[in-house]
């Protein structure tokens, strides 16, 4: 076996103790929600960046970071995004969703039109990597690719709520459509597509309520 290169650990714990920051960071995600209603207010690119960075620092199957992460504000590119999706969700709420389905989004009042995606100063879509692209690795395997996505889906919608953004996990589906636009490879598949910005003056959300704790958390077998 080959002795791994080790650096020692940079660990700067909150003075306060992990209660009180833990707790001072639930405070803060329990204000994020997912905003439809965008303000086309500029976002700089600098902030853009660092929102990146900071998902891009997600863990991943044997640190391969099988992802990408292309940020639109090309307002043509944005408008092809938007004709195309709207296209695939025509047919999602006509044809593709069931009956129970379409009750269960009645709630959040969507329908098939995305006027978000050309309004949202950004558009970041989040490809998953079917292939380690990078010359100098052993191997081009990935591994657990739902899994390192989705955190990296995480910690970016985190950071953009820390940044005082706003976003939406959307999802038209199937997604195909965005490797084409983008002018993507093969070995990249779309994941999730979000827009930033700034929330519209006024903007409304449906009001929905997180389960309780006691729901979610299990200690030990209950
Ligand atoms: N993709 C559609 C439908 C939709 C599906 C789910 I699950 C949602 O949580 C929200 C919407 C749309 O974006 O309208």
């Amino acid at each position: 076996m080959s002795t791994p290169d080790l650096v020692p650990l940079e660990h700067r714990p909150p003075a306060e103790g992990p209660e009180s920051a833990a707790e001072a960071f639930r405070d803060r995600m329990r204000t994020r929600r997912s905003v439809r209603d965008f303000s086309d207010r500029p976002v700089s690119r600098e902030a853009i960046e660092a929102i990146v960075a900071a998902a891009a620092s997600a863990p991943s199957g044997a640190n391969k970071q099988p992802w990408r992460f292309v940020a639109v504000s090309d307002p043509s590119i944005k408008r092809e995004i938007r004709l195309a999706a709207e296209q695939e969700e025509r047919l999602f709420y006509e044809k593709r969703a069931s009956e129970a389905w379409l009750r269960d989004l009645a709630p959040l009042g969507t329908d098939s039109s995305k006027p978000f995606l050309e309004i949202a100063p950004w558009l970041i879509v989040l490809f998953k990597c079917m292939k380690d692209d990078r010359p100098d690795r052993d191997s081009d395997l990935v591994y657990y690719v739902n899994e390192s996505v989705g955190i990296a889906a995480g910690l970016l919608i985190a950071a953009i709520h820390h940044a005082g953004l706003v976003t939406l996990t959307h999802t038209p589906s199937p997604m195909g459509f965005l490797q084409e636009v983008l002018g993507r490879p093969d070995h990249e598949r779309a994941f999730l597509l979000l827009p930033v910005g700034h929330p519209a003056d006024g903007a409304m959300v449906p009001r929905i309520a997180r389960k309780p704790l006691e729901e979610v958390l299990v200690f030990d077998r209950g």
